[in-house]
């Protein structure tokens, strides 16, 4: 029997490196819903420390590639944050965020040690090769933290390959390429060019034959968005026009400022910079700062913004699928499922679950795309418009195999194909999603209009409110009651009582130091002033600010 090669942790190595970035002993670092995200500036401790941990977990799994991205999304400029992303492309395995929060946190002195100890723990055999894809949006704090990334890479003898500024799907695409490389499911190829072509190759496909699009006006948040939309333009050519807005990305401070998909779920209105630039009916959608999120909105005959979040993609794109399973006469054998969250409209919720199973879960992308995978087409939104659409590997092989007996059979199978190809199955994409929706657009031949008409939004608020501690915010049942701070939550339903139709959940941000409060009623004005009110009773309880932005890291 060969013995197995026993290699040891470069200690040396290590600790000569970790003493370039040594951590602050006042701060404290979690691996959250997005992964670690803080401040920019005192993030370099813990990109070193995520580059050991990301080649960790590479040779865990036998030297699978590991992504790690660098950014903080929708969050504001100054903020940064990192993700690591497993071999197909998903979100890294839970048990594994623990392991991310004790190494940031080890301090200089224990380091070593704790590392050590979770080799050993961990049964990490370190003879295993380790891969690592890395990439970061366009923040001015990111440059360096990609040092410092790569400084943890080197110190335990990675092998890093740099992606540069790019979005966060790409990232996600790039790992499972890269995983699938040579194998049945070959993803694509692993280059953002391999992106670009196998999506555009799809669209083209999926659109061919239908009227002319009209333009698109496109808010890339003054983030990475932009190259990359704009790259994506030169493949689409004529088939998609597309005018790019907010695609100031070397501005300070203009990242995700008053733009991008946040701002306008948030503020329920149109950037700024758009005024005056969209003609009634015109279609317009904002990506966020990693181009992970879509938001699409219209501005009525009226003059009123109407908004096409996360819960109308869900509807607009799973009705379509239904229709193509069913006219490829494939109804009875692929199940379709929606996942939503509890921040879903109550009406999507209505309008979904009146047509196919719906699922309910916490908030996170990881959340909803594991319930995803239960159904064989499982599409997942977040109403905040993070989401995709997953196909399960026995259903992408009965799509390839499937004997159709028409020629309408046909054509709408060639369609479900052609989603396969079209849609980032590792995670919720701007770009991918904002195709998707123009390919059923351009199928149904809707408008913005008809499809803002599929069922009517309940007024809805959602509000943030600064608070010294969010961790002391608790909730169960899928995130729709709080268990702490005790006795909120009971203030809270008799609160929402008052009103009709009226519903307010509360939950503790996972990317920022907010609470975030979201409220229902019938009447706009209602709604408002339940998400307010409850705002108030958030602010009592736990000292909040509703303005200001904790620096205490400053
Ligand atoms: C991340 C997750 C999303 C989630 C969001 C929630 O998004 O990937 O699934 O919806 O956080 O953030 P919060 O808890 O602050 O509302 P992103 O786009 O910030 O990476």
């Amino acid at each position: 029997m060969a013995s197995r090669k026993v290699v040891a942790l470069p200690v040396d190595t290590i600790a000569e490196y970790a003493a370039r970035h040594p951590k602050a002993p006042h701060l404290h670092f979690s691996y959250g819903t997005a992964g670690f995200r803080t401040l920019g500036v005192v993030l370099d401790s813990v990109l070193f420390r995520v580059g050991i941990l990301a080649a960790l977990r590479s040779k865990r799994l036998d030297g699978k590639t590991i992504g790690v991205m660098i950014t903080a999304s929708h969050n504001p400029e100054e903020d940064n944050g990192v993700k690591l992303v497993d071999p197909r492309g998903e979100m890294l395995e839970a048990a594994w965020e623990n392991h991310a929060t004790t190494l940031a946190n080890a301090s200089n002195e224990e380091f070593l040690d704790v590392l050590r100890q979770f080799v050993q723990t961990a049964r990490i055999d370190l003879s295993k090769p380790s891969r690592v894809v890395y990439g970061r949006d366009t923040r001015p704090t990111g440059e360096g933290l990609v040092q410092a990334l790569r400084d943890g890479l080197a110190a335990i003898g990675a092998e890093g390959r740099d992606a540069g500024i790019t979005t966060t799907p790409i990232v996600h695409y790039l790992v499972k390429a890269i995983n699938t490389k040579g194998t049945k499911q070959e993803y694509g190829e692993d280059s953002e060019e391999g992106y670009f072509e196998k999506m555009s190759e799809a669209f083209r496909k999926l659109v061919s034959g239908r009227a002319r699009i009209p333009q698109l006006i496109v808010d890339c948040a003054n983030g990475v968005g932009a190259p990359i939309v704009k790259k994506m333009t030169e493949y689409l050519g004529e088939t998609l026009p597309i005018v790019l807005v907010n695609t100031a990305i070397d501005t300070p401070g203009a990242l995700n400022h008053n733009c991008g998909a946040d701002f306008v779920k948030t503020r329920q209105t149109l950037p700024p910079s758009l005024h005056g630039m969209m003609k009634p009916g015109q279609r317009a959608c904002s990506f966020d700062g990693d181009a992970d999120r879509l938001m699409y909105y219209f501005i009525d005959e009226r003059g009123y913004f109407a908004m096409l979040d996360g819960d109308k993609i869900a509807a607009l794109v799973a009705a379509f699928i239904v229709d193509l399973a069913r006219l490829a006469g494939l109804a009875d054998k692929v199940k379709v499922g929606v996942v939503q969250t509890a921040y879903a409209n109550g009406a999507s919720t209505k309008y979904l679950s009146e047509r196919l199973p719906v699922r309910c879960v916490p908030t996170g992308v990881k959340h909803l795309h594991h319930a995803a995978e239960q159904f064989d087409i499982g599409v997942y939104f977040e109403a905040n418009g993070h989401g995709t659409v997953l196909f399960s590997p026995s259903t992408i092989e009965r799509l390839e195999t499937h004997e159709p007996s028409t020629p309408a059979q046909s054509t709408a199978l060639k369609h479900l194909n052609n989603l396969v190809q079209l849609i980032n199955q590792t995670v919720g994409d701007a770009l991918s999603d904002m195709l998707l929706v123009e390919v059923v657009l351009a199928h149904k031949a809707y408008s913005a209009i008809e499809w803002n008409s599929l069922y009517s939004d309940l007024p809805n608020r959602l509000v943030k409110v600064y608070v010294p501690n969010r961790n002391v915010f608790k909730t169960e049942d899928a995130e729709r009651r709080l268990v702490s701070p005790a006795g909120l939550q009971p203030k809270i339903e008799e609160l929402a009582r008052r009103y009709d139709g009226g519903r307010s959940f509360v939950r503790p941000s996972g990317t920022e130091d907010v609470v975030r409060v979201y409220s229902e009623a019938v009447l706009r004005s209602q709604a408002d002033e339940l998400a307010f009110r409850v705002a108030g009773l958030v602010y009592d309880e736990a000292g909040g600010d509703l303005n200001r932005r904790p620096k205490e890291f400053l």
